[in-house]
């Protein structure tokens, strides 16, 4: 049995939920009719620009990684961001920060990416204790927005469990007002009286991993089985070039189907 937030719509969580970068993405998603969050895991800015067009309209989140693209430039940014208001979408940028809080800030704020400038969401690795989190809220909290913790990871003998986990979701407990939930496989809350958003990445219909330690659950498992969220999904929906609208469409509504069939129950 999950948790008694996991049945509630997203309306309703957004109307309880006390950090404003949740609120938003729960009447997002309502609103969109989705709980899909695409990875667009490519090396080009025209591809990166032309797959978040096409899937635009059918998901509430981006996720990138920025640093992959080969001719990044700051009208990458520019437009991107166009597109998320275009299409009404979060932007998450899967940073997976992993220093210490002094040496994040500065990753978060400056550089070549500016991260926190452009990007709704970002992530942390908790491997280095609360001084992440504190590091990257006094960038992100002036700028409203929210992080996610790695509670755990989808890949084959990741370190992500038991203690680690358990002591990640104790640090989002402590932080509250920045961090608002987790990448995750299952839900996270033990409470009725908290509710984390998990993101769960590692989703796919078609195939069970990739050879690289990848492992795939479907959007049933994640959303009904295991009280995930958001169903993060790369290469299932930009793996055919071709085929990148039908794919974001199929995912769209098997998440939302998952979603429905979960707050009946
Ligand atoms: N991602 C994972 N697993 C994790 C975390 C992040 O796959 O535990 I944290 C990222 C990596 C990639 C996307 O950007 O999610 C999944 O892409 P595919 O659906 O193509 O495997």
């Amino acid at each position: 049995k999950l948790p008694m937030n996991t049945y509630k719509t997203y309306t309703e969580r957004a109307k309880q939920h006390p950090n404003a970068c949740a609120r938003s993405l729960f009447e997002l998603m309502e609103r969109k009719q989705t709980n899909l969050s695409v990875a667009v895991d490519v090396t080009t800015k025209k591809e990166l620009l032309s797959i978040a067009d096409a899937v635009g309209p059918f998901v509430c989140v981006l996720k990138t990684h920025i640093d992959i693209v080969e001719d990044f430039d700051a009208d990458l940014v520019a437009q991107l961001e166009n597109l998320a208001k275009k299409h009404d979408f979060l932007i998450f940028e899967d940073r997976k920060f992993a220093d210490i809080g002094n040496t994040v800030k500065h990753q978060y704020a400056s550089g070549i990416y500016k991260i926190a400038s452009w990007s709704h969401i970002t992530n942390a690795h908790t491997v280095p204790g609360e001084g992440i989190i504190k590091g990257l809220g006094e960038v992100g909290l002036p700028l409203g927005r929210g992080l996610l913790l790695l509670a755990e990871m989808s890949s084959k003998g990741a370190l992500t469990k038991g203690s680690y986990t358990t002591e990640s979701v104790e640090m989002a407990r402590r932080n509250k007002d920045f961090v608002f939930g987790f990448i995750a496989q299952q839900k996270m809350n033990q409470f009725d009286d908290e509710d984390f958003v998990v993101m769960s990445p590692g989703v796919g219909l078609d195939v069970k991993g990739d050879g690289l330690g990848q492992q795939y659950r479907t959007p049933h498992q994640v959303i009904v089985e295991s009280g995930g969220d958001v169903i993060i999904v790369g290469r299932g929906i930009y793996g055919q070039p071709d085929q990148v609208e039908a794919q974001a469409k199929r995912y769209r509504q098997a998440g939302w189907d998952a979603y429905l069939e979960r707050v009946r129950i």
